[in-house]
């Protein structure tokens, strides 16, 4: 059928084509050397990218027949349900192979430390980063505030996505699988048909079970690892929209519509 993990798996592999053209990386991998030279994303490097990656979404799910089969509105509301999610999930797999160091899909890279100053600044100025000392800091001291949260953020995606990810050694089946999981969210708000929604979850579940037990060898507790991702994946995806939101409530990103719809919530 339509959810069965090879045609998750194609789905995935098209849509990183899509990609490819887009972030011109083609295939070629990407290793730690590589690295070295490319730029530090700044706040506007992670919207762009985001913003790049969502559009491959969009084309990602318009390839699983069972997701264009659904009427338009719940299309569209499965596409809003989890989309900071889908971010994460595509950043983790793209990094699983690199150490301490998110590659974005424009090329830009995310490392636990923060631009040098950034730290420098803050530690000279022992800035507490409450809600009432924002509103009446000077722009370049609320400009640190970008950086530090995405060292942040990314160093829980490296230490809590991209490291599991890294340990059970994740497919890009059980990854293709464990994408359409959270995509087909019968809970997501708005949703005229949730058991139609529930039923595909279910489906592609059962199939990525059988999946992981046709290997021949350490098949036991597999799926349950894959899915203790799931939490993390959540926590980080809140603090991301939450740390997004200030910055543009301070005015220091530039938020598109399309982020803004997916993203923030319209
Ligand atoms: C991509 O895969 O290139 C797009 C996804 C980028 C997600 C980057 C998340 C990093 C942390 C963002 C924190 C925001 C702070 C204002």
């Amino acid at each position: 059928n339509g959810l069965s993990v090879g045609s998750l798996l194609n789905a995935e592999m098209l849509s990183r084509q899509v990609g490819a053209a887009l972030e011109q990386i083609g295939s070629t991998p990407v290793s730690d050397y590589d690295l070295s030279n490319r730029q530090l994303a700044n706040i506007n490097d992670v919207c762009d990218s985001m913003k790049q990656q969502l559009l491959i979404l969009v084309e990602w799910a318009k390839y699983i027949p069972a997701f264009t089969e659904l009427q338009l509105d719940d299309q569209v509301a499965l596409l809003r349900a989890h989309a900071g999610e889908h971010l994460l999930l595509g950043l983790a797999r793209r990094s699983m192979h690199l150490k301490d160091v998110l590659l974005l899909g424009n090329n830009c890279i995310i490392t636990k430390q923060c631009p040098e100053y950034c730290t420098n600044m803050a530690s000279k100025t022992n800035i507490k980063w409450t809600m009432s000392n924002i509103a009446v800091m000077l722009p370049e001291q609320r400009n640190l505030s970008p950086d530090l949260s995405i060292a942040r953020v990314g160093s829980r995606i490296m230490d809590e996505l991209v490291k599991p990810m890294t340990e059970v050694r994740i497919d890009d089946t059980e990854f293709a699988c464990l994408k359409a999981i959270v995509f087909f969210d019968p809970n997501a708000k708005g949703l005229s048909e949730p058991a139609r929604i529930k039923a595909l979850r279910y489906q592609i579940q059962i199939n990525l079970e059988d999946y992981i037990s046709d290997r021949q060898y350490d098949s036991r507790g597999r799926f349950g690892e894959l899915l203790l991702t799931l939490p993390a994946l959540q926590s980080i995806t809140w603090q991301m929209i939450e740390q997004i939101q200030f910055a543009k409530l301070f005015g220091v990103a530039h938020i598109d519509s399309l982020l803004q719809e997916m993203l923030l919530g319209g």
